[in-house]
């Protein structure tokens, strides 16, 4: 596969995946963490959200949002057996440029080379942007998948609240949707034939292979789920209460962090993460009252997952006894592992693999929306190097020419799977 120029476009009319990523390198930086703060049904995903359907539009692509919140944007009219491609546009907090964004941008891209090309489609194509897929702001991974595959509850969904207590159905009035429309899409999956996703690689399996390929092809995601745990002692003053009155729930809160850490230790192909922790009242010269903090657990199989919480729970259980706290955990989301559709997976390493050059397939550790599809429809992902590896921070980055290289990539597949080959 050639690689163009960084961020040439790849003909006349035609943008370049780099020069669209760049369209919105300025929407949702967040000064204080660095990098993007892209949230949910938030003013800045709306900024996104016109900005996809301007592309699309100018595209002659046409732009509709379904019932959960996910964009669509068809080429050709809709119907059966569609193709189709796309990602998310809102980040973590303090997220990279790349991680759901590459995907939007290459798809875009992919359309424009196809018509440059003269490519018209003999299945239907559509390009997706599905909504909240971090959960960086109601807490669950791949909000818009999960509610339009059945596998997250409207009610429950429209429940969800944010850290300022708005519920997910206030912010989607907000947003212009009716969340009392939320819920199972069956007639939307029903038109599915496939979808594709493209993403940035989360971690360095691709740059570490000889030759540093720019494309994988994706073979499975990590089983993973999130936990919330509440440890609730009694607040009091910092300088005044001698130890043996204390009921502190920073420190079995801390006991259960370290043992994310020792819980890993037989467990190399598993990760458990706390990256968030909010004590109550959260005064610098005050035991807190209640600390809450979220754990993210993944493994490559269901079971192994489940282990791995149930060793950090009772490290947390002991250490709130032995400091006489009280502790609460909730499952909020979890979700097995995808093996990613065979056939389609096949199909894309030999579209994009040439003779004594197989494109590698590659698992990942990070969920996606193609993975909660998966439990539905046919669904592969492609990944796009990232030479650190590094994701969820302002430091994620791929190539120009990788990113160029995704794209035309993207194009190929959809050419070969929209184009009406068997
Ligand atoms: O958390 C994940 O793995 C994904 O980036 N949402
Ligand atoms: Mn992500
Ligand atoms: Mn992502």
């Amino acid at each position: 596969m050639t690689a163009t120029g960084p961020g040439t476009a790849t003909g006349p009319g035609t943008a370049s995946v780099t020069g669209l990523l760049g369209e919105i390198a300025d929407v949702g930086r967040d000064a204080r963490r660095g990098g993007y703060s892209r949230h949910g049904f938030s003013p800045v995903e709306g900024e996104l959200r016109t900005w996809f359907a301007e592309q699309a539009q100018r595209r002659g692509l046409d732009v509709t949002t379904d019932r959960n919140g996910n964009q669509w944007a068809w080429w050709g009219r809709p119907g059966r057996g569609a193709v189709l491609t796309g990602s998310h546009l809102d980040s973590v907090p303090g997220g990279g440029a790349f991680d759901g964004p590459l995907g939007v941008a290459a798809a875009l891209a992919a359309v424009d080379q196809l018509r440059a090309g003269g490519f018209t489609p003999r299945r239907p194509l559509a390009l997706l942007v599905f909504t909240e897929e971090e959960g960086g702001r109601f807490g669950v991974p791949c909000l818009g998948s999960r509610l339009m595959s059945g596998s997250l509850g409207a009610d429950a969904a429209r429940r969800l609240t944010d850290r300022d207590g708005v519920t997910l159905a206030e912010a989607a009035l907000d947003a212009g949707l009716d969340p009392a429309r939320f819920g199972r899409d069956d007639a939307a999956l029903a038109q599915v034939g496939c979808f594709v996703e493209l993403h940035v690689e989360q971690g360095r399996l691709l740059d570490r292979l000889p030759g540093t390929p720019p494309v994988a092809v994706a073979s499975s995601i990590l089983a993973h789920g999130r936990w919330r745990f509440t440890l609730t002692g009694t607040g009091n003053h910092a300088g005044t209460t001698e130890v043996a009155d204390r009921r502190d729930p920073m420190l079995p809160a801390a006991a259960a962090v370290l043992a994310t850490r020792r819980a890993l230790g037989s467990r190399p192909e598993a990760r458990a993460t706390v990256g968030r922790l909010e004590p109550t009242p959260g005064g610098t010269n005050v035991i807190a009252s209640s600390v809450d903090f979220w754990l993210d657990a993944r493994a490559p199989a269901d079971a192994e997952v489940h282990a791995v919480v149930e060793e950090i729970t009772e490290a947390a259980r002991e250490a709130a006894a032995e400091e006489g706290c009280e502790l609460t955990v909730r499952q909020e989301s979890f979700g097995d592992t995808v093996l990613f559709d065979p056939g389609l997976r096949d199909r894309l390493a030999a579209e994009l693999g040439g003779p004594g050059a197989p494109v590698p397939v590659l698992p990942t550790g990070a969920g996606h929306d193609a993975g909660i599809l998966a439990a539905r429809v046919p669904t592969a992902m492609l990944f796009v190097r990232n030479p650190t590896g590094i994701s969820h921070a302002p430091a994620e980055h791929a190539e120009p020419a990788d990113c160029e290289a995704g794209g035309r990539a993207l194009a190929a597949v959809l050419e070969s799977l929209a184009g009406g080959g068997s």
